[in-house]
């Protein structure tokens, strides 16, 4: 037997006997829930940087640790040190490297930094005036792609995955003046990375959203959920941190609702309370995104939230939001703001800005945040702005699924999106992956994952971008869909490109027959076809004119809507985006041009087919 078949026996049996009962994989850091909330003290704001192609400060020349010349993470004023030892030896001076304002991609720090991947090292000095009986977490919205921390010469951890955030604690770390914070951000990506090397977006190394130092008492609210647990029950749960965190008085208040309730935590921190919804609660939903303020009060800490009430379940093929039936009118979104020059920022502004496009533009009542976890600040826009959410995990195309290490991966970045967002109504879907070729070991590892968010999340539905086969030996292409993770979902949702990445006449498209399961609802996450704003052909449109998109989505639409269990659509994609795979000269020029708006925001004329199939569909 070949050793590579050996791996593959090897890892399925692991994974079988794994199964959902295998121990949950959590986040290693704190979860600090609803940290983007709590007054902090920013470190955003001015860093220097400094490359490191052969990741010199990482490692030495010959492996092992690196040499007093290169290790940009220690506590040393180089030119201070420098002076105290003219033999001294420094090859790097982070004091006084080029300045760059996070949060931002390295990619728009220069000219010189657009197509650069690997090692970086940022550098942030700060005053703070941290209090005694306090506790202190320095905590990153996200670092793409693998992080490793450094406060004062201290190693404070590493953290992978680009799209979650993580936190360390800082406690009698901090000096009043000078402190020095010191992170290696590296971009590169290898055959056990989620995602892999290989994708269809722009890599933005760097650190991409906000840094904050939270302060918070000795005992503290580090995790809190609070939603429906049923149409007529509120559910929280608890869990406190500190020294106090056991059989602690915990206040729980929503003041709007009048409901105000005690409880104690266990031995272990933990307190949940059920209590039923009071009829004068107004649901959540797109017509009106309601939102309560709600409070946790414990150990000295006050916890705050905002949060909508509805429900989302199935019935048989149908999508039920609040106990009635709903379609999903959709777009699909990347996390890259509008502009020529995107950096991946996503401030409220610019995810206000494209989610806005959805909402008004295209009379949307759903995102599919693709294809990654999304920053905290488009799911807040998306809570207040009444647009139900796909949120997913970059489990995409070709992952390492007979390698447990990989496995162990996508189930902490699953863990992480699902811990620090479940109190966002306006999720309704966690998607566990996007496009995976079948195999017995893709099969167990995404069965792992949807089994996970049923232990992490019952309340909301599991989903997954599946891949479509086609038939073409009878009368009329026939397209199946007969992936074996369709029975570990509620949702089944399928990727399809007909007329676009298939030779299909559009013409022929309503011809296409979809013979699909439909005892569940069938979502289409990705239907998209490419056009270059303002590149017209109207007499004989061809592929990348404006006239062929939206004829590719008049004919789109009507195939679909004669099947079943269609229930709702993603098409791809809101905007253009950036994507290194995408080279045509004067067309794509490294941008994936399937936006129904450009980059800059200039509509395309299947906006407006789409925005008028949305303003009829009931
Ligand atoms: C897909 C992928 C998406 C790509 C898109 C395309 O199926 O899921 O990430 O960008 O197709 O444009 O080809």
């Amino acid at each position: 037997m070949s050793g590579k078949l050996l791996r593959l026996i090897t890892a399925i049996l692991a994974l079988a006997a794994a199964g959902p009962l295998a121990a949950q994989v959590l986040p290693d850091g704190p979860v600090l829930a609803a940290a983007d909330l709590r007054p902090e003290q920013s470190l955003d704001g001015e860093w220097t940087w400094s490359i490191d192609p052969y990741r010199d400060g990482a490692a030495g020349f010959h492996g092992g640790e690196p040499g007093q010349a290169s290790r940009r993470f220690a506590d040393v004023d180089v030119t201070q040190a420098s002076a105290d030892d003219p033999l001294a030896l420094y090859e790097y001076d982070l004091d006084h490297s080029p300045v760059s304002v996070l949060p931002s991609s390295w990619l728009t720090h220069s000219a010189e930094m657009r197509h650069y991947q690997g090692l970086v090292w940022y550098q942030k000095r700060f005053d703070t005036a941290a209090k005694d009986g306090e506790r202190q977490f320095i905590r990153f919205g996200a670092a793409n792609y693998a992080a490793e921390v450094w406060l004062n010469g201290k190693r404070l951890g590493r953290h992978e995955g680009g799209f979650t955030s993580f936190a360390f604690e800082v406690t009698g770390l901090l000096r009043p003046q000078g402190n020095r914070l010191v992170v290696g951000v590296d971009s590169q990506r290898d055959g056990q990375s989620i995602p892999p090397p290989v994708t269809d977006w722009e890599t933005y190394g760097g650190i991409t959203r906000p840094v904050e130092l939270i302060v918070v008492p000795a005992t503290y609210v580090d995790d809190a959920w609070v939603r429906l647990k049923d149409r007529a029950t509120i559910a929280v749960d608890v869990s406190l941190n500190g020294p106090g965190a056991s059989g602690a008085q915990v206040r729980f208040r929503i003041p709007e609702l009048r409901i105000e309730r005690t409880m104690t935590t266990d031995a272990s921190g933990r307190a949940s309370l059920s209590l039923p919804r009071p009829p004068s609660a107004l649901w959540w939903s797109p017509d009106g995104p309601k939102l309560y303020d709600v409070e946790i009060v414990a150990g000295g800490d006050t916890w705050r939230d905002r949060v909508g009430f509805r429900t989302i379940a199935t019935d048989g093929p149908r999508i039920l939001l609040n106990g009635k039936p709903i379609f999903l009118k959709g777009i699909s979104v990347h996390e890259e703001e509008l502009g020529a020059n995107p950096t991946r920022n996503m401030t409220p502004q610019a995810a206000r800005a494209l989610l806005g496009l959805a909402k008004d533009g295209l009379h949307a009542n759903y995102v599919r945040l693709a294809h990654y976890p999304h920053s905290e600040t488009m799911l807040r826009a998306a809570d207040e702005m009444g647009l139900i959410v796909w949120s997913e995990i970059p489990v995409y195309w070709r992952i390492a699924f007979d390698d447990p290490v990989a496995l162990e991966k996508a189930r902490r970045m699953l863990a992480e999106m699902i811990l620090r967002d479940r109190n966002r109504a306006a999720i309704a879907l966690w998607s566990v992956g996007n496009e995976t070729p079948q195999s017995p070991a893709r099969n167990a590892f995404m069965k792992q994952l949807a089994a996970d968010v049923r232990v992490l999340d019952p309340t909301r539905l599991v989903t997954a971008a599946l891949l479509v086969g086609r038939d073409d030996s009878g009368p009329v292409p026939v397209q199946t869909m007969d992936d074996p993770l369709a029975a570990s979902l509620d949702v089944m949702a399928v990727n399809a490109y007909n007329g676009w990445y298939t030779g299909d006449r559009l013409a022929d498209l309503s011809k296409i027959e979809w013979r699909v399961p439909q005892d569940k609802p069938l979502l289409f996450s990705e239907v998209g076809a490419g056009a270059k704003a303002g590149l017209h052909q109207p007499d004989n449109p061809g592929k990348f004119s404006e006239e062929f998109q939206a004829e590719y989505y008049r004919q789109t639409l009507a195939m679909l809507a004669r099947i079943p269990n269609f229930e709702g659509i993603s098409p791809w994609i809101l905007k253009d985006f950036r994507s290194p795979r995408r080279q045509r000269p004067g067309i794509q020029d490294g941008w994936n041009r399937k936006g129904l708006v450009s980059e800059t925001g200039q509509r395309k004329e299947a906006f407006d087919v789409l925005a008028e199939w949305y303003a009829k569909k009931e």
